[in-house]
């Protein structure tokens, strides 16, 4: 069984940019709700007991679209509610800022980031990623995300469905990115991400499932990525 992992701040820590009634309708329903259906249609698929990357990749792989939308969702919720921080946004530094940097500084990368936000048609993700290029904003539809997207690593993301904006900033979504990446994106987050695709330290994974259903295989424990 996956569990729905807490948020790591107060559901006031990132007012007035999202107010505690969106994150507690996002994380509390939304989130909540992805995680439950992926607990009953992973059993069903008899992938009980796996980690929700391989989840997401074998759901993709067999084209099991019920069980890929809520697995993915799961997994995408997880890491957007760490590429948020309290006082976020600023000044990136070490290797991410050197990175940025090549990529054509800060406010490049704010304008790529805002402009793959606003044209994404409908619901999906806007991201940061490195490749074999360096790094690379693009954007997916619904539920699907860099997990099963070949040579693509994740660094930030951010929800572009309307229920992660929708109560506090209305139609604009512009408005929501923009803020968003000054006021609340996780530049340390994103840094710990780039040096575990650098081999250094682990990345994101989401909380390994508990093993007390009936065919869960014991899987080990993972250590932290960071503190
Ligand atoms: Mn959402």
């Amino acid at each position: 069984m996956f569990v729905l992992p807490e948020l790591p701040y107060g559901y006031d820590a990132l007012a007035p940019y999202l107010s505690s009634d969106t994150l507690h309708t996002h994380h509390d329903k939304h989130h909540k709700a992805y995680v439950e259906k992926t607990n009953e249609l992973a059993a069903k698929a008899g992938l009980s007991g796996r980690p929700l990357e391989d989840v997401v990749r074998e759901a993709h792989r067999q084209g099991d679209k019920k069980l890929f939308n809520n697995a993915a969702q799961a997994w995408n919720h997880a890491f957007f509610w760490l590429s948020m921080r309290p006082a976020g946004g600023g000044q990136p530094g070490g290797d991410l800022a050197a990175a940025i940097q090549h990529f054509g500084g800060l406010q490049a990368l704010k304008d790529a980031f805002v402009e793959e936000g606003v044209g994404h048609f409908a619901s999906g993700w806007a991201w940061l990623v490195t490749g074999s290029e360096g790094l690379k904003v693009i954007s997916t539809h619904d539920a699907e995300d860099t997990l099963v997207r070949e040579g693509l690593f994740p660094l930030l993301v951010c929800d572009l469905w309307e229920h992660a904006y929708y109560l506090d900033y209305k139609n604009d979504r512009k408005a929501f990115l923009q803020r968003w990446f000054e006021n609340v994106a996780n530049w340390d987050f994103a840094a710990a991400q780039l040096a575990a695709a650098n081999g250094q330290g682990q990345a994101f994974r989401y909380p390994q499932p508990s093993s007390d259903s009936d065919r869960g295989a014991p899987t080990p424990q993972p250590t932290q990525p960071h503190a």
